[in-house]
């Protein structure tokens, strides 16, 4: 092959670039090898420039843990409360369902145990009566159920709606007064349903204000003084009583079955025969709102 002037020209151009490649990978400062006993020292040698700054490297112990971190543009604005205050019953709360449990009495006619109230099963016979043995007038005396879950907290109050069903003709509770509590569970309502645990009367003081008493069946609610008194009649009848109270954060409620001379049989019932006064309570519900 004939060596032409091009020829020469390339081998000039790729000499020199490869002399600036080897160059460019020689750094001027890494140690020059001139002997067998330096060449540790090349291996071992690195270019300092390259290292980073240890002062620059973060302490790994302050880093947070990144996996928890979330992208704040989407963590919405969360108010600043503790942790265990409990969020305000919201306006417009709905009436929620406040489930009934530890039903315990001071005295239950056997048969018609007072769980026999919050049994779901509004069937007649199904209720808490209170005849004694034998023949003679009833006495006075009352139940307590615990709430299952405490009410939501509610600055404003609570507005609190009893049902009560008695479905057996001839035997409503015609003479009745309810409380309501936000003592602590173990104060009272120990599942006894004779010679139970009511709690202390100091626990049943919260105030009451009545808002309203309907039945049907044509039966008529009276209020007087905290206590309620139906019109005569022997027709079963269910009860809505609507009362407020300043209080949220409740924890059961209170029927105390009250004789008044008003009641035939002189109540509570109006049950008549062997146990004048004698009632069945066929079903107690309540519901909870935040009071308006
Ligand atoms: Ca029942």
């Amino acid at each position: 092959m004939r060596i032409t002037s091009l020829h020469v020209a390339y081998l000039a151009l790729t000499t020199v670039g490869c002399v600036e490649l080897q160059y460019a990978a020689a750094p001027t400062d890494r140690p020059e090898v001139t002997d067998a006993s330096d060449v540790a020292i090349a291996m071992d040698a690195r270019d300092v420039r390259d290292v980073p700054d240890v002062r620059d490297v973060p302490d790994v112990r302050d880093v947070p843990d990144v996996s928890v971190v979330t992208d704040v543009r989407d963590v919405p604005d969360v108010p600043d409360v503790p942790r265990d205050v409990p969020v305000d019953m919201p306006v417009g709360f709905e009436p929620t369902v406040v489930t009934l449990q530890s039903a315990t009495a001071s005295f239950s006619q056997p048969m018609y145990e007072v769980t026999h109230a919050i049994d779901s099963n509004p069937a007649g016979g199904q209720g808490w009566g209170i005849a004694p043995p034998g023949i003679g007038a009833v006495s006075e005396e009352s139940a307590v159920f615990e709430f299952m879950s405490t009410t939501p907290a509610s600055t404003n109050g609570t507005r609190v709606v009893i049902t009560m069903v008695n479905n057996v003709a001839g035997f409503r509770l015609a003479s009745f007064r309810f409380a309501l509590t936000t003592a602590a569970r173990d104060q009272f309502a120990n599942g006894l349903v004779s010679g139970g645990n009511l709690g202390l009367p100091g626990i049943w003081t919260t105030p009451l204000t009545f808002v309203s008493a309907a039945a049907t069946n044509a039966v008529t609610i009276a209020y007087d003084a905290g206590a309620f008194l139906t019109s005569p009649g022997m027709t079963a009848s269910t009860y809505t009583i609507t009362l407020d109270v300043t209080a949220s954060q409740l924890t059961g409620l209170r029927l105390d079955a009250i004789r008044n001379p008003a009641i035939p049989g002189g109540g509570p019932g109006n049950g008549m025969g062997n146990n004048p006064g004698n009632f069945i309570v066929s079903d107690l519900q309540v519901s909870v709102s935040r009071r308006p």
